[in-house]
């Protein structure tokens, strides 16, 4: 059996992530927050993205990682900077040093943010970050590039919509992914003999959807949920628009409004 480090592993993802690969990988929990209910076959080590050292520590002699560490929403430069920025960069410079050949990169959808939801993007779409957080990711996708292509370290870099048992409000019924169908793009990531890099965008089989994920599929996933299914409960339970004409046509949602200068001529 495989070891696999799970960095951010006390995070909501990670947490959901625990469950649906237990039993198919040996996991060594990360995270700065201790995490203290530790189930068979799970073990942990402190770390912090942040730290060289610590990230050369909880690297060493495991068989790939889930690279999940960094902060997850929009925060003030110096967080991004530290956690996602230097954080995701020590991740893949210790990987390289300690000689793990395979990363998952929990990218974000978000640094694709500033598309409209009236373009459907693939897998090749140039980045639009809609923050400094977007930026970060779109970042690690560039850092997953080099590692890949200059110290063979390959990547899978899945472009995470949200990830919930189901959909939570109206923009989510497009990026829904379900616990179970990351696990199965993680499980690809880490098993899909002679991947050097490749992005996939991690979503269910959402009929809603503004992704053409044809590259996930072409490695092999078929994801089993749909968002449709959840459709009429929660098209009862939240109003079509959110009051922000703005943030309604871009793919970011209010990520994109924050902070935002208008210019009407544009
Ligand atoms: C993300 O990237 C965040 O990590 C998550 O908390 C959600 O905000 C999600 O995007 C989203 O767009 O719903």
């Amino acid at each position: 059996m495989k070891t696999i480090l799970m960095t951010g592993a006390s995070g909501g993802v990670g947490t959901f992530l625990r469950k649906e690969l237990a039993n198919r990988y040996r996991l060594r929990l990360s995270d700065m927050r201790p995490i203290t209910n530790i189930a068979a076959g799970e073990s942990f080590m402190a770390g912090d993205c942040a730290s060289p050292d610590d990230m050369l520590r909880v690297t060493a002699g495991v068989d790939g990682i889930i690279h999940l560490g960094g902060y997850s929403v929009e925060g003030p430069w110096e967080t991004i900077l530290q956690s996602n920025i230097i954080g995701t960069y020590n991740l893949y410079e210790a990987a390289r040093r300690n000689g793990v050949k395979r990363v998952i990169f929990a990218t974000s959808n978000h640094a694709m943010g500033f598309y409209k939801r009236t373009e459907r993007i693939d897998h090749t779409a140039y980045p639009k970050p809609d923050g400094r957080y977007g930026l970060s990711k779109m970042f690690g996708e560039g850092v997953a590039r080099l590692y890949a292509d200059k110290y063979d370290v390959s990547s899978l870099c899945i472009r995470i919509g949200n990830v919930a048992m189901q959909p939570i409000d109206v923009r989510r019924l497009s990026i829904w992914i379900s616990p179970r169908d990351l696990a199965q793009l993680i499980g690809i990531g880490l098993e899909y003999p002679d991947l050097r890099f490749e992005i996939v965008y991690g979503a269910s089989d959402n009929a809603r959807g503004w992704w053409d994920n044809a590259n996930a599929h072409r490695l092999g996933y078929r994801p089993v949920d749909r968002s449709e299914d959840f459709a009429a409960e929660v098209l009862r339970a939240h109003p079509a628009t959110t009051g922000d004409a703005m943030a309604d046509a871009y793919q970011g949602g209010g990520f994109c409004t924050a902070e935002m200068v208008e210019n009407p001529a544009k």
